[in-house]
């Protein structure tokens, strides 16, 4: 099987991608990380950050969530999920990238938020671990 996904039933980080593989019905072989740190030798050997999680495809190698998200969805040709159309995706992409900046800078200039807790941004009240 070319895919195989690195990853921990604890991780939200490789959730996303687990429910995206899902979502194109690929199939991918699953290889368990532990949480703990220090993280285990032939981890840190084939993905020198040791965070989860990390996708092997074929001989390219992937790490960090949003980058395998956005491979897996280009690699599927889903330009439904994540656009080819340079605004388009650069609509999205804060969305993807910026939600905790978004939350923390609105805290930090001190701005109000609505009684949820949330600001008046439609993303401010999303996360991305
Ligand atoms: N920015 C990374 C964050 C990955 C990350 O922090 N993963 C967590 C698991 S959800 C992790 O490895 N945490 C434990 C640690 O860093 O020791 C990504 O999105 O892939």
């Amino acid at each position: 099987m070319s895919l195989v996904l690195y990853s921990n039933p604890a991780s939200s980080n490789a959730m996303k991608v687990r429910f995206l593989l899902a979502e194109l019905g690929l199939e991918y072989e699953r290889e368990h990380v532990p949480l703990a740190r220090p993280r285990p030798d032939w981890y840190v050997e084939i993905y020198p950050f040791g965070t989860i999680p990390f996708l092997r495809d074929g001989d390219f190698e992937l790490g960090e969530s949003n980058a395998i998200l956005r491979y897996l969805a280009d690699r599927e040709g889903r330009a439904d999920l994540y656009p080819r159309e340079p605004r388009e995706r650069n609509r999205l992409d804060p969305l993807v990238w910026k939600p905790r900046t978004a939350c923390g800078s609105a805290s930090a200039a001190g701005r109000s938020s609505s009684a949820s807790g949330r600001g008046s941004r439609p993303w401010s009240c999303l996360r991305s671990p």
